[in-house]
Formats: C-alpha cells, sequence, structure tokens
C-alpha cells in the first residue's frame, strides 16, 4: 500500500464499504469480503447464477424441498401451527413450495422474510401474497449476522426459520456457529431450524459451478471492482484481473479469487491510496464451505439443536438438515 500525492476525491461514501476494502486490500494476501458482491448488478448476478446449467446448488436444493416438504413442514410443526422466519430471503422463490405445503396443516401462514436488502422481497412480498392465498408476508430488514430481534411466538404457534441456499457456507467456521448460536437464542425450546448446505462431490463439478462457460461468475466476482471504481473512484483495469475458482481441499471449500494479470498499480481515489499488485497476486473475494455427512448435525448439536431429520437428493450433491431448539438454552 502507498499513499498517492493528488487530494482524495469527496464521494459519498458507505462507511462500512470503506472500512472493509481498507481493511482487506491492505492485508497479506489481500481480500475483499464477499458481502461486497451484492449491490444491484451483483445480486442480479447471482440471480443468473442460480439458473445456470453448472450450477446445481439451487435447482438440487428446490428439488429436495418439493420432494419432501409435507414431511418437512409435519416434522417441524409437529401438530402445531407453524410460522416461518426465513434469513437472507431474498426473493425466496424456493420457500413457496414448503409455504404451499404448510398451508395444507393450517389456513393462514405468516412468513418473516429477513434481509439486509429487501429491494428483492418487496416484489415478492406482492407476489407470494396474491400467489399464494393465505399467507401473509411480514419484511423484517435487518442483518442476522449481528443479531436480531424475533418477536415471540403466541401459543400453539411453533417458529421454523430457514436458512437455506448454502448461504451458511459463506461464514468461516466460527462465524458460522456464532450466528447459528445467535438464531437459537431467539428461539423457543421446539422450535426449528432448517438449513440447507451444500456437500463435498467431485472436484470437476464443483469448479464447473464456479467457473461456468458463459462466464457469468467471472462478472459476478469483478462486479466487486467494477463496484470499487464507482464507490471509491478506483480506477482498476477489469481487463487486468482474471476471475479464479478453485477447490482448496484442506479446508473443504471452493474459494474465488481476482488474479491480477501484470505487476501494477490501482488507485482508490476516495482514499487517496494507491495499491501495487504483482503478477499472479490475487484478492480472495469467496470461501464456499462443503460438507460431510454428520456435519451438519455437528454444527446443529453445538448450536443448541437436536438434529431431526435430513434430507438429500438421489446423488447426495445437497442436504437439508432440520434442527429442533433444545432445552439447554
Ligand atoms: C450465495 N452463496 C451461497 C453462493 C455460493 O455458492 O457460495 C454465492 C456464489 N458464489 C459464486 N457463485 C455463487
Amino acid at each position: 500500500m502507498s499513499l498517492a500525492a493528488s487530494p482524495a476525491v469527496s464521494l459519498p461514501i458507505d462507511e462500512q464499504v470503506a472500512r472493509s476494502v481498507r481493511t482487506g486490500l491492505g492485508s497479506k494476501p489481500k481480500t475483499l469480503t464477499p458481502w461486497l458482491f451484492y449491490d444491484e448488478a451483483g445480486s442480479e448476478l447471482f440471480e443468473q447464477i442460480t439458473e445456470l446449467p453448472e450450477y446445481y446448488l439451487t435447482r438440487t436444493e428446490r428439488a429436495i424441498l418439493e420432494h419432501n416438504a409435507s414431511e418437512i413442514v409435519a416434522e417441524a410443526g409437529g401438530g402445531k401451527r407453524l410460522r416461518f422466519t426465513e434469513l437472507g430471503a431474498g426473493s425466496a422463490e424456493k420457500t413457496r413450495v414448503l409455504m404451499k405445503a404448510a398451508l395444507e396443516r393450517q389456513n393462514k401462514l405468516l412468513f418473516e422474510a429477513v434481509d439486509v436488502s429487501p429491494t428483492a422481497l418487496l416484489v415478492a412480498q406482492a407476489r407470494i401474497e396474491r400467489e399464494i392465498p393465505g399467507v401473509k408476508v411480514d419484511l423484517l430488514e435487518m442483518d442476522y449476522t449481528n443479531g436480531f430481534g424475533l418477536d415471540r411466538c403466541t401459543p400453539g404457534e411453533r417458529r421454523l426459520v430457514l436458512y437455506i441456499g448454502s448461504s451458511i457456507g459463506n461464514f468461516e467456521p466460527e462465524e458460522s456457529a456464532r450466528i447459528l448460536r445467535k438464531v437459537r437464542k431467539q428461539l423457543a425450546p421446539g422450535d426449528c431450524l432448517l438449513l440447507g448446505i451444500d456437500q463435498v462431490k467431485d472436484e470437476s463439478t464443483m469448479l464447473a459451478a464456479y467457473d461456468d462457460a458463459a462466464g457469468v461468475t467471472a462478472a459476478f466476482n469483478k462486479n466487486m471492482l467494477v463496484r470499487l471504481n464507482r464507490e471509491l473512484a478506483g480506477d482498476f483495469d477489469l481487463d487486468q484481473f482474471s476471475h479464479r475458482a478453485l477447490w482448496n481441499d484442506t479446508m473443504s471449500r471452493m474459494e474465488m479469487h481476482l488474479e491480477s494479470s501484470v505487476e501494477q498499480r490501482v488507485r482508490l481515489a476516495a482514499f487517496d491510496w494507491e495499491i501495487d499488485f504483482g503478477a499472479g497476486e490475487t484478492i480472495h473475494t469467496e470461501n464456499s464451505y462443503k460438507f460431510r455427512s454428520g456435519d451438519a448435525a455437528a454444527m446443529l448439536a453445538e448450536a443448541g439443536f437436536a438434529h431431526a431429520r435430513s434430507w438429500t437428493d438421489e446423488r447426495g450433491w445437497f442436504e437439508v438438515c432440520l434442527g429442533r431448539a433444545d432445552d439447554s438454552q
């Protein structure tokens, strides 16, 4: 890192973005935090990723939910009326099948959709309420990773927290353990957590999922630099960085990096900061942890949930696990 002579550009900077970019690009090896992916363009690119032929995660999880929806809600409800709370709900596309299954057992369903950015949800809210009569959608705009305050359920009601889409896989193990414990603290004994996690499989399948032929994942990864150019007056040349996806077997995770193809200096004028890159040097942008049989039950137990049941697809590529809040808290 070196400081440039010319003055900083004055921009309305988001403090959280500024802080995390300074820390990440100032460290060795360089990193950028994955939540920076999700500006408007990045969220749109992620939606496109979920439909790519190589990105098996979304469609595999959706099929598991479709095949097992009635069993999942019956197991979670245990004869009580359910309330759904989805973390990082996005457009809540995959949850619709569970809502319909719940409505076969009860005439109304409250769906609490928790997300830091409710843009996708605002559209989803009207559609869900129109297309699935009986569902009432409450939008809860909060960052669930930093704790959140949920209402207590009414007597006779049980909460089912949905944390699906392998979102937990984007956190470091200590961080995911912390998030799960936070969720548990919000729940009463008997309430449930449905966790969707991606499983370790053959390396070529995982590599293709994070480096698709159409280059959508590459664009998603590079969008971080587009964002830094726009929000921090950067001059990253996108042609001088390449998308890299690799399997880290020791850590059991897919990693995404942005690799500098040449030795270069990049300026972030908002901080009056010049950053040097060596040829081949990378910015580590994301980890996607992949799990093995038994991992989910262990994670749930550590957070105060008894492992109730798991569902998977016939290839064992993805797992959806139900944990029940025990009496330990
Ligand atoms: C959101 N998350 C679960 C995705 C994943 O698979 O880790 C993000 C993503 N990164 C590259 N492709 C998709």
